[in-house]
């Protein structure tokens, strides 16, 4: 906790380390409140100093300080300084060792960075800055050592004893502890250290690499999750071989641990050969987890082990190279998903979640470039847009070089910077250069904030048969930010003919029609590309894929949208057309409401657009059912100047309730169809299915007779796995008269009590509820004996479904932020990082309407007054500007 305003941090101020580490040594002697970690560091002066000596600055944080030596000469408190933050050693020699023994507390680390202790084990956590909660280091990315540590412990408490690399030795020693050694070849930042101690049983396999290696893996869980790791050990090896084919990149190491724990502040940490994860992306059996929990654990699986290159092998100069390691590897993960299920599905799925998340950050008070130039706390700078909006704008540079010599650019990065620190300008380097293009606008993306406006104006000339698209770009000002240059984007294109074919396209430069498909290119404010031999009307695709991170906006006719919905070649363009389609629809809707008019409800085109959908027999299932789903609440709030989450919430209902009024039969039809009580699996076509039902199921429940609410029980109860378990158990929470709601309730807790990642599950589908009451049983499950502040996934299991619930979170009378906030409050005491992620739609107060925008602001102001992390001073300073 700080009294005094928390200082900034600016990239402009990189220096290089004054010291440089050749090798450490850590022996950690393990206990659960008095851990002491002694340190052996070789260091020497960063030759780029020329000789010229700098005092030796260390970080610590949280750290009892028990000794320190300098070349085997023990060390006065006068001969060093050392506070909260740090300790210095004024003017050492240009090459020494330092010896330095600290002490920790593991079971009372609450915040869960550095070594913590969770449910008995021992575990690590050092993204970005957690080593120096461990002991006294240069804790910066550009620092690289190879590490060798030892563990002691108790036996019965830690039977294992892990950490990075290679084990080289263990033993039991005289008084009954045993201890294990680990040596680490790779020279690594102190952030991807790990270790890891505990009562745990281990899943073993094996993976031959393309040069006929074979490396042992491993899966640690605690014993009472040994049968439900398979899934996630397949994952792991299909990961591996998707990168071995794809970027020709095998894993470096004789052995890759992986440990599930169940307190971990967020999904998982590639730390080198030893990732530790929590166990929601471990541990699936179909009883236990749905079709989407198993999809996140493939591609989180995966992300962790494609970053044992794109970040361990190659890591980040500074942490404002964050995007360099995460947007490569987020990218690298879609792809892998893409590859393993439905890849048009995948992509849908990925925008929107950049839709739903990363655009209202980019249009929010917290908006930042893919490399920000500044931050006070950097744990509150892992986002949506680092992530996934760096995702999109390295899937922009593929787009422009064409998958083969994007991947061949991404090699000649990682050959280049192979056991290095680089930035995010190394990799744009490498990628111009593989792909022989001029990438200097394209830099714009890593330095401008905020999501790019492009406005496409169409026209036809039936007498010379030319199509004309005229299209404009700019950019909403973001802060620090008021003027932006126009960015280089790719928009993926086609034309459609009156029978819903692709033309071939030629454009009035080219020699000859080629392709229905085509990459234009946009560099400018404003630019024309006039295709030739236009011989109809066409009606355009325009941004298909989704090729550039854009809000897109063209004048379509309703007719043109529901003709694309019906025929457009590009998946992804089928789904967008529907959803434009619905916006628009909702959007008249919420304004005829507001404006007190008589409503017209859903034009006949949408209703019956949406009806063919219902009936397509053809179409990929998943494609179907993510087609039938209206835009989210959080997307029509995102186009709205004034916000009212609940007239948005009544709206989007009566727009299902029409939909059900008029198609009720067919959707009882498709609910018959596709539901099945077969075996589970996860192939793309059943999971489709199961996604087409139960979206069938959750609107034909808006009103159910008794019939119908029979069935919804009997699919709960006979459901042969979690997927189709939870989806009626959803249903039936809001069927709020009904008395099955309070038994299904009952079932499930009764059921799943002691199993926590399905206890989350059940507090966050109550906290997801839409009827009224929803907000006061919330307040009841605060107080339930199961939750618990303490556990980050228990946490936002109740309070993140809580605030995506928008229309209870923003009462109109203000108790929904009051609640938030107390909630938040509390958190920040134990964990500032959690707490302070928690507090994102506390932020988003600008775009309210007037009451609640003053009701969410007073909150705030009173937050600001008080004594808050740095964590969370940052993002409510930020709000509040
Ligand atoms: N690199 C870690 C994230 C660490 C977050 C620290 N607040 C997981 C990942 O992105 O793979
Ligand atoms: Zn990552």
């Amino acid at each position: 906790m700080t009294t005094q305003s928390p200082q900034t941090k600016y990239l402009k101020d990189y220096l290089t380390p004054a010291y440089l580490v050749d090798q450490v040594e850590l022996d950690f002697y393990l206990s659960p409140t008095a851990t002491q970690v002694a340190s052996t560091l070789a260091l020497r002066l960063n030759p780029d100093r020329n000789g010229v000596i700098e005092p030796l600055v260390l970080d610590g944080e949280h750290l009892q300080l028990v000794a320190v030596e300098v070349d085997g000469v023990s060390l006065e408190p006068a001969d060093y300084q050392c506070d909260d933050v740090s300790l210095t050693i004024p003017a050492p020699p240009a090459q020494l060792t330092v010896h330095i023994i600290t002490r920790i507390d593991p079971l009372n680390n609450t915040a869960l960075e550095g070594l913590y202790q969770s449910n008995g084990i021992f575990c690590t956590q050092c993204e970005p800055e957690g080593f120096r909660k461990i002991t006294y280091y240069p804790d910066r990315p550009d620092v690289l050592a190879p590490f060798r540590v030892r563990i002691e412990g108790e036996p019965a408490d830690c039977p294992v004893l892990l950490s990075n690399g290679n084990l080289v030795d263990q033993g039991v020693l005289d008084d009954g502890r045993h201890f294990a050694c680990w040596e680490d070849p790779f020279p690594k930042p102190s952030y991807l250290f790990a270790l890891v101690a505990g009562n745990l049983v281990c899943l073993e396999d094996h993976f031959i690499t393309l040069s006929e290696r074979r490396v042992l893996l491993q899966i640690f869980v605690e014993e009472r999750n040994r049968n439900d790791c398979d899934f996630a050990m397949e994952s792991l090896k299909k990961a591996m071989k998707w990168e071995e084919q794809v970027y020709g990149l095998e894993y470096d190491l004789d052995r890759y641990m992986i440990v599930a724990v169940d307190d971990f502040n967020m999904g998982a940490m590639e730390n080198k050969g030893l990732n530790v994860f929590n166990s929601k992306y471990v541990l699936a059996r179909p009883e236990t987890a749905t079709d989407n929990d198993y999809l996140g654990i493939e591609a989180v699986i995966a992300h962790e082990y494609f970053h044992n290159w794109t970040g361990n092998r190659v890591t980040c100069r500074d942490w404002f190279q964050l995007s360099l390691k995460e947007g490569l590897t987020v990218l690298r993960d879609q792809q892998f998903s893409a590859d393993m299920q439905s890849a048009a599905v995948k992509r849908i799925d990925d925008v929107a979640l950049l839709r739903q998340y990363q655009f209202p950050e980019d249009a929010g008070p917290m908006a930042h470039p893919v490399r920000p130039e500044s931050y006070v706390e950097i744990n509150n700078f892992y986002t949506t847009t680092i992530y996934n909006k760096g995702a999109e704008v390295i899937r922009m540079l593929e787009t422009l070089l064409g998958r083969e010599r994007f991947v061949e650019g991404v090699r000649l990065y990682l050959k280049r910077h192979d056991g290095q620190a680089a930035t995010c300008e190394d990799f744009v380097a490498a990628l111009e250069q593989a792909g022989e293009v001029d990438l200097t606008r394209f830099r714009r993306w890593y330095t401008q904030a905020g999501t790019p406006e492009v406005q496409v104006v169409c026209h036809y000339d039936c007498a010379t048969q030319t199509f004309t698209l005229d299209c404009q770009q700019s950019c909403p000002a973001t802060p620090g930010q008021p003027d932006k240059e126009p960015f280089h984007l790719p928009l993926v294109m086609g034309l459609l003919g009156h029978d819903g074919t692709d033309l071939a396209l030629q454009l009035a430069s080219d020699e000859a029609p080629g392709g229905t498909s085509r990459v234009l290119e946009l560099t400018q404010s404003r630019q024309q590309f006039s295709f030739v031999g236009v011989q109809e009307q066409p009606v355009l695709s325009l941004l298909r894929g989704f090729s550039a991170p854009v809000r897109l906006t063209m004048e379509d006719r309703p007719e043109d949208l529901a003709f694309r919905m019906a025929y457009d070649s590009d998946p992804f363009n089928r789904w967008e057309a529907g959803q434009q389609l619905s916006v628009a629809e909702l959007l008249q809707l919420y304004r005829q409401q507001l404006e007190g008019q008589l409503s017209t409800g859903l034009s006949q085109v949408f209703v019956d657009a949406w009806g063919v959908v219902l009936t397509d027999n053809e179409a990929d299932e998943s494609l179907l059912a993510r087609m039938l789903q209206l835009p989210s609440e959080q997307y029509l709030a995102d186009q709205l100047d004034e916000v009212d989450p609940q007239r948005i919430r009544a709206v989007r209902e009566q727009a299902l309730r029409h939909l059900l009024s008029v198609h009720r039969e067919k959707l009882l039809q498709c609910y018959d169809r596709y539901s099945s009580a077969g075996e589970y699996s996860l192939n793309p076509v059943a999971v489709g299915r199961r996604r087409l039902v139960h979206g069938c199921l959750s609107l034909l429940m808006l009103e159910p007779d008794e019939l119908l609410q029979d069935r919804c029980l009997r699919h709960y109860q006979q459901a042969g796995n979690m997927t189709d378990r939870l989806a009626a158990f959803a249903a039936l929470v809001d069927c709020r008269q009904s008395p099955l709601r309070d038994q299904v309730k009952e079932d499930f807790y009764r059921q799943w009590k002691h199993y926590p990642l399905l206890l989350d599950k059940w507090f966050s589908t109550l906290a997801s509820g839409r009827h009224e009451n929803t907000f006061f049983e919330i307040e009841r499950l605060l107080l339930h004996p199961d939750f618990t502040l303490s556990n980050p996934n228990r946490a936002r299991s109740l309070l993140g479904a809580f605030a995506q619930n928008l229309a209870v979170f923003h009462r109109q009378d203000g108790n929904g932020y009051r609640l938030l906030t107390e909630q938040i409050r509390r958190l920040d005491k134990r964990n500032p990082q959690v707490a302070a992620r928690m507090a994102t739609p506390l932020t988003r107060w600008k775009r309210l309407e007037p009451q609640r925008r003053a009701l969410l602001r007073e909150e705030l102001v009173a937050l600001q007054q008080e004594n808050l992390s740095r964590d969370l001073y940052e993002i409510v300073n930020k709000s509040l500007v």
